[in-house]
């Protein structure tokens, strides 16, 4: 017998908290489509953020319906038992058990969907889904609505109007539970240990993908699921280059290296991006770069309490790249007139912040009826300045072409200020420096 990774309880409150945003409404989440049809190859499976938060059910193929306030309120569809397919995929709950293990009123075999789903729809005035995200279950869906059509027939009522599920299901997710917390900052343990793995194994003559090999051994060996994104190992110039993926490069002496990575633990990711040099020793056009983004990053963390609307983290965030660049010399002028004009995106050009969470680019709006958020308690986000001086720039001196660096912490707002949750992986010069290369 299994049990469900998440405490049903817990998944009890979270669907109540999201009935309550909901009245009258029935909220459909399908699993996360099983991409197996794809060379006959199959892949590891994850099941959608949502629906595992808020059912905790890990099964591809499976539907989870909520309708607040209606008998039976929580229905979910699964996978029939099937001992020929367990022997294949592995162990399925099946309807009965799935019921019972995940605290559903009622569960039913998912090949009932299209008959039992009209008659759950016939009371609701209206659906919550997510739209053009799983288009095979769109289709599927709208079988359903139009045969919910047909039964209701000219009674005035026809289909039920759809609403967008993301703000609603974000908006909940935002806000980080006690339970969710110890996982969060165990994602962020195992991945900071992880950088630091990788700043020992760092020095000339390793190549980019030995590095990243050894990241995903170091976060697996500590129990992370899998990377939380497609890492990024990018050394000298490729740093310059924000979606780089390639990690096939040599690390050479001289250069920097920018790592951005992070574990997914029991479905929540950590994310963060160091960057150092090859061989130990900041030059001094690299140490001057690498400490004015420090200097940012760290003054972005101090900006951090409740109150504050999150359009400031970006706002401060370019003020100080500006005043940074100016200071550098690569930029000149008024502060006022660069910012205006975006002279800065040269070198700073993407956000500082996003959510974070069980998705790295976490659910949740950054506007809240038509205003900037503002933060709150228990919501989650990356800080990650960053300064990137083209490889061709002449306009700068040639030492700083080809510069890159980012650094990326993860921060929880508390009731006072911020607590990072990545100290673990260094980012002062002097610790950067002792610990490079000194791994087997
Ligand atoms: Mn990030």
């Amino acid at each position: 017998m299994r049990n469900s990774l998440v405490d049903p309880k817990v998944l009890k409150k979270r669907r109540q908290k999201l009935g309550e945003a909901t009245p009258g409404s029935a909220i459909v989440i399908p699993a996360h489509p099983e991409f197996i049809r794809n060379n006959d190859v199959h892949h590891a499976y994850r099941q959608d953020s949502n629906m595992f938060y808020f059912s905790g059910f890990e099964e591809p193929e499976s539907v989870m319906v909520f309708r607040p306030g209606l008998d039976p309120e929580y229905i979910l569809f699964v996978r029939e038992k099937n001992v020929e397919r367990e022997t294949w995929d592995g162990f399925r709950f099946g309807p009965d058990m799935a019921a019972s293990v995940f605290g559903a009123d009622r569960a039913y075999p998912v090949n009932d969907f299209d008959r039992v789903m009209v008659d759950l729809l016939e009371p609701v005035e209206k659906i919550y889904y997510r739209l053009n995200w799983n288009h095979e279950f769109d289709s599927r869906l709208f079988r359903v609505l139009d045969s919910l059509k047909q039964k209701r027939g000219r009674s005035g009522r026809g289909y039920p109007p759809i609403f967008d599920t993301t703000e609603i299901l974000g908006d909940i997710r935002l806000f980080k539970t006690p339970e969710e917390i110890p996982l969060i900052k165990k994602a962020c343990e195992i991945s900071s240990e992880a950088h630091v793995a990788m700043m020992k194994a760092v020095r000339p003559g390793v190549n980019e993908r030995e590095i990243y090999g050894k990241f995903l051994s170091e976060i697996m060996k500590r129990g992370a699921d899998r990377e939380a994104y497609g890492a990024i190992v990018a050394s000298g110039a490729n740093a310059t280059v924000l979606h780089y993926r390639f990690n096939d490069q040599e690390l050479k002496k001289g250069e920097l290296i920018l790592i951005d990575a992070g574990a997914e633990y029991q479905y929540y990711a950590g994310d963060i991006t160091r960057t150092f040099p090859v061989n130990a020793k900041f030059s001094k056009a690299q140490k001057e770069v690498y400490e004015a983004v420090l200097n940012i990053q760290k003054k972005m963390i101090e900006l951090v309490k409740p109150g504050i609307p999150q359009k400031n983290m970006q706002e401060e965030c370019i003020k100080l790249v500006v005043q940074t660049l100016l200071d550098l010399g690569f930029l000149s002028g008024k502060a006022s007139e660069n910012i205006e004009n975006k002279s800065y995106q040269k070198y700073y050009m993407h956000g500082v912040s996003h959510w974070l969470g069980m998705d790295v680019h976490d659910a949740g709006v950054y506007q809240y009826k038509g205003e900037s958020r503002k933060l709150e308690p228990n919501m989650l986000f990356t800080i990650e300045p960053g300064i990137y001086i083209p490889l061709n720039d002449t306009k700068v001196p040639s030492d700083y072409r080809g510069i890159g660096v980012r650094i990326e912490d993860d921060v929880l707002v508390t009731n006072m200020g911020a607590e990072v949750l990545t100290t673990g992986a260094p980012k002062e010069v002097s610790d950067l420096e002792a610990l490079i290369g000194k791994g087997n």
